[in-house]
């Protein structure tokens, strides 16, 4: 047996051919024997347009069960799987095609136009797409093609993903995770989370990010269970199927979003098992509330892209809200001091971690994942943290700027570079700001240049981002000052325009 995680899942796979993988809101089912055979027709497809090992092909389409079965053909097939959230826009498309330079592109057949020129100027040989339905150049003719049965042979250190992940300096870093990454991640979790028969996943997370890929789909095609496949997050439908589902794996924005409808209730949830949270920090008050209507605690974890998960709450001892809980069991952490003096229990640093989650670097990028290991191997978090003297892990701010909004990471220098690139603004500070529903909401402070600031309004602002940015990136507010609040050092005070801006969408849902 090779490394290639696909191999694991095969097996599971024919031990529960007849069982269900795959259930949509209307009813239609995949069972693990019809996902194992559209698998293997679309490794076919990718061979047949010339996809080698080793390969990347981006994948930027909305989320659907043959999205699912995309994601594993290419594992079968041995290429490194690219996913890219839908809301990016053509221009930010561009950038992780050129960086990447993908052998094949699958994108969403209403913007084909547009990124198959982006992809042909990136050097995209074969660009194919797939709609939600499932439609497209990608699976059309599928039923003619002959399953590919055999598993390429991956060394478990080969790469099976690139994930993207924006950085402090405004362009964003592919972190490469190998077959072993992702393994090990998903065994330890499906242990840790204590899956057993009979656990059906409500799945209404994205599939293009760490937490609903790897997370939420690959524990649950570990253990061969059903997953209740939304096309995103929509409470409506989640209180439907919640009477059907055992687990249940979301953003702090899902589990604020049901505590907002008077039909979640405690009987609504009899037949759960499990509900995790994590991407974005879940306030105690959210997990209070929770537990009150409906007698469950929130199991919270902490990850990252460049390691999938990190900590976890426990199954079965004292889940503590405001924590993230323990090092998973194959997960060293500690917190050290910038200089890399390691701290002890209950003093603040910055966290850094080491296992065989831990990422192989990012892509193209040496002197970035040098900068950001330690000597022995550890890796830093960027994460402000502390361990308490019962070993909880809390996060307790971040050293990188960084604004988490409804689980999207949003790096303030992106949006600065975007708003500054625009006629008539002379320089910006981006921040984030509390918002009931995203957590933190994308908040800008602009300077016009001299003799420039009747040309620019609010709306032309946000309307001018929104033409280069993914939505989620986009500032929701743009306020204007004469300068940006300066320290003696000629730093931006991020933290005085939070401050002063913090009740801007108080009382937003
Ligand atoms: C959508 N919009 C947002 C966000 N999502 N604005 C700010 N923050 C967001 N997260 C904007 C859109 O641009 C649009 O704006 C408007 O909201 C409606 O869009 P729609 O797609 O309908 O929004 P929604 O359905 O309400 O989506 C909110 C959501 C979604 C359900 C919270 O963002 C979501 O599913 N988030 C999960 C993210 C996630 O999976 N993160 C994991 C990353 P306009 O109308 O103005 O254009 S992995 C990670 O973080 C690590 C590894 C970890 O630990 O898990
Ligand atoms: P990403 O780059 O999308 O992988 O996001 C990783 C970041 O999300 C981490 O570095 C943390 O800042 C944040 N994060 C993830 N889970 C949690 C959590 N449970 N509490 C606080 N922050 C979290």
């Amino acid at each position: 047996m090779s490394g290639n995680l696909y191999e694991s899942f095969l097996d599971v796979f024919s031990a529960n051919s007849g069982a269900p993988a795959i259930e949509l809101a209307d009813g239609t089912t995949w069972t693990y024997g019809e996902l194992t055979d559209q698998v293997g027709r679309l490794a076919r497809r990718l061979v047949e347009v010339g996809v080698e090992p080793g390969d990347r092909v981006a994948v930027q389409v909305e989320k659907s069960p043959q999205a699912l079965f995309t994601y594993l053909a290419c594992f079968q097939a041995g290429a490194v799987y690219l996913p890219l959230n839908t809301a990016y826009t053509g221009p930010e498309v561009a950038y992780f095609l050129s960086d990447a330079r993908p052998r094949c592109f699958v994108c969403d057949p209403r913007r084909a136009e547009e990124l198959a020129t982006i992809a042909g100027e990136a050097g995209v040989t074969s660009i194919l797409n797939l709609d939600p339905t499932g439609f497209g150049t990608l699976t059309d003719g599928l039923e003619a093609l002959a399953p590919m049965t055999e598993v390429v042979e991956r060394d478990p250190d080969d790469l099976a993903a690139i994930c993207y992940t924006s950085g402090t300096t405004g362009r964003s870093k592919g972190a490469m995770l190998s077959h072993r990454n992702l393994e090990s991640n998903a065994r330890t979790l499906h242990g840790t989370w204590g899956f057993q028969d009979g656990d059906v996943l409500l799945h209404a997370l994205p599939l293009f990010h760490v937490h609903g890929l790897f997370v939420a789909s690959n524990t649950a095609l570990l253990n061969g269970s059903k997953m209740l496949f939304l096309p995103k997050f929509d409470a409506d439908q989640v209180i439907r199927l919640l009477p059907r589902a055992r687990v249940m794996m979301g953003v702090p924005t899902f589990y604020v979003r049901l505590l907002e409808r008077d039909d979640f209730t405690h009987e609504l949830v009899a037949n759960m098992r499990l509900f995790v949270s994590g991407s974005a920090p879940l306030q105690p008050e959210t997990w209070r509330q929770f537990k009150e209507r409906t007698g469950f605690e929130i199991l919270e974890r902490y990850g990252m892209t460049e390691a999938g998960m990190i900590t976890s709450n426990p199954l079965d001892a004292e889940r503590r809200p405001g924590t993230v809980g323990f090092p998973l069991p194959d997960v060293q952490v500690r917190v050290a001091k910038q200089d890399g003096t390691v701290l002890d229990r209950d003093e603040i640093g910055i966290l850094e971690i080491k296992g065989p989650n831990l990422f192989q670097g990012y892509w193209n990028k040496p002197e970035k994942t040098a900068e950001e290991f330690r000597p022995d191997g550890f890796f830093i978090t960027g994460d402000n943290a502390k361990i308490d003297a019962r070993g909880y892990v809390h996060i307790v701010g971040r050293a990188k700027d960084l604004i988490i909004s409804g689980g999207y990471n949003v790096y303030p220098k992106e949006v600065e570079l975007t708003l500054d690139a625009i006629d008539g603004v002379k320089e910006s500070a981006v921040f984030g700001v509390p918002h009931k529903d995203f957590g933190e909401a994308v908040t800008a402070m602009v300077v016009a240049e001299a003799g420039k600031e009747n040309a620019l309004t609010e709306k032309g602002l946000i309307d001018a981002c929104r033409t280069q940015l993914a939505g989620y990136k986009t500032p929701k507010r743009v306020f204007f000052a004469d300068a940006l609040p300066r320290n003696t050092m000629g730093k931006v005070q991020k933290a005085q325009l939070r401050t002063d801006y913090e009740d801007t969408f108080q009382g937003a849902a």
